[in-house]
């Protein structure tokens, strides 16, 4: 039995009254039933895993005194190291132990001539990730890595263009080429432009970008970047991109970024890619109907990709991601038709065709704040946590909530989702009550959000970051 609201049955009301007005039966008229709480809430208390958490590393203020705005963090197994983003364009080199951190690229400096568009909160250094094969020599991929980076230079023709008349920014994907892999910090010449990208729209810019880390050289996948381009902004979809096959915004895209065959010449097309020799579509597609796809990640036991996708004004979901999938914006917002900024909960589901999310919640939850976001996903095939064992692993970037599924979780709606908690000395706390009784143990303005993200080590560790207060925290066992 689905929540009603009193908005819903005022809403049935009115299209019932309306019928019998115009002198039609109610059975002729589908009313629809909008709604801006689709889900029951979030049970609070049942289920609640505590996890225990050590502070792993610490990066540094900015010389303003401003905390790092910690975005992306992976693991670069050829050189044993981590690498993590400040958003406002800086990449540090982190040992495993996390004892040591040393900036490896600054993107801000004149010399790569880049100009970082970092004001604002969905701007700046978004993603980066290594090349598989960063650090063998003599391969295709050696000392290569990528940055995924908004741009306020917008001088270029685009390579991407959205179909609309704004041009807020640019977005470009570019690639380095270190001369010493093992350097500690860059010493490679300025970045090759891959593509550039004409955002339309201040917000939803790229995502993520990464390589699917569970394929061996010579695999089908091995070396194709897979890369989230959101729908350019604004709301609601008004360029009506996600469902357009014709166009780059509103997609995940797979290329080959060191082939050549692309319409621009400076990156590949795979051949295994779902659309290629279909005319109807672009041969960089891999999935569609996105809205903001922040973070995906492969599941270990069985390479299912995963998607958090950012909702609109109602649902957050995270959906697998097939080739070739359909995930419904800006027609459906998670399982349900997305209506003016509502959802309309008439026959949720209801085309086959579509990827359907395996969970989802809705920004009316009592656990969240105003603004709602899925920032983040895991999932936890290790075994040195046990509580977390094959779960998928999630979080809502301003309230700090952490919240898990079982990994084979599908169904969708919000039944499924239970808590996580970081033990502290008192007691249990949210991500965001962590970092707020550190910055007041350290007499810095205290966060309001935490501006949550994920980081993954290289033994499927599971780290915490934040814009507040430069630690990076990692889940730990007891
Ligand atoms: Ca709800
Ligand atoms: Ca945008
Ligand atoms: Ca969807």
């Amino acid at each position: 039995m689905k929540r009603m609201l009193h908005s819903t049955v005022y809403s049935t009301l009115l299209a019932t009254l309306i019928a019998a007005a115009i002198g039609l039966g109610t059975t002729a008229v589908v009313a629809q039933q909008l709604s801006a709480d689709p889900f029951p809430p979030i049970e609070a208390t049942r289920d609640v895993i505590a996890v225990n958490f050590v502070e792993f590393a610490s990066i540094p203020f900015d010389e303003d005194e401003f905390a790092p705005r910690l975005m992306h963090m992976v693991t670069e197994p050829g050189t044993q190291r981590l690498f993590i983003s400040n958003m406002i364009g800086i990449l540090y080199g982190m040992s495993y132990d996390g004892q040591s951190v040393t900036p490896y690229l600054n993107l801000t400096e004149e010399q790569w001539g880049i100009d970082v568009m970092s004001a604002g909160s969905e701007r700046g250094l978004q993603s980066f990730v290594f090349h598989p094969q960063f650090a063998q020599s003599a391969t295709p991929g050696y000392g290569k890595f990528y940055t995924y980076v908004d741009t306020s230079n917008t001088e270029p023709a685009a390579d991407f263009v959205s179909g609309g008349e704004r041009r807020s920014h640019d977005l470009v994907l570019l690639e380095w080429t270190a001369a010493n892999p093992a350097a500690a910090t860059y010493d490679g010449g300025a970045p090759r432009e891959v593509f550039r990208v004409a955002e339309p729209f201040p917000n939803h810019n790229g995502g993520q970008i990464a390589f699917n880390p569970l394929i061996a050289a010579g695999g089908d996948d091995f070396g194709l970047l897979y890369i989230g381009l959101a729908d350019g902004g604004s709301g609601g979809d008004p360029l009506q991109v996600g469902q357009n096959l014709q166009n780059y915004f509103g997609k995940i895209l797979r290329i080959d970024p060191l082939g050549s065959d692309g319409p621009n010449g400076k990156y590949g097309i795979p051949a295994s890619n779902p659309f290629v020799g279909n005319a109807a579509a672009l041969g960089e597609i891999y999935a569609y109907g996105v809205r903001n796809p922040q973070r995906f990640t492969w599941d270990s036991a069985n390479g299912r990709l995963l998607l958090a996708e950012i909702g609109q004004n109602q649902v957050e979901e995270i959906s697998p991601i097939p080739a070739g999938g359909n995930l419904g914006w800006g027609t459906w917002e998670g399982s349900y038709r997305y209506v003016e900024r509502q959802v309309d909960l008439n026959n949720p589901r209801s085309d086959a065709a579509l990827v359907w999310p395996i969970a989802e919640y809705d920004h009316a939850d009592p656990l969240l704040q105003r603004q709602v976001a899925l920032t983040g996903l895991a999932v936890y095939r290790g075994n040195s946590i046990p509580a977390l064992q094959d779960k998928i692993i999630f979080g809502d970037n301003p309230s700090g909530e952490l919240f898990y599924v079982a990994a084979d979780a599908d169904g969708g709606g919000s039944a499924a989702i239970r808590r996580l908690q970081l033990k502290t000395a008192d007691g249990n706390r949210t991500f965001l009550q962590v970092i707020q009784d550190t910055n007041t143990a350290a007499g810095d303005d205290v966060a309001q959000r935490a501006d949550l993200r994920f980081g993954a080590g290289p033994n499927g560790e599971i780290y915490l970051l934040n814009k507040h207060d430069g630690i990076v925290r990692m889940l730990a066992p007891d």
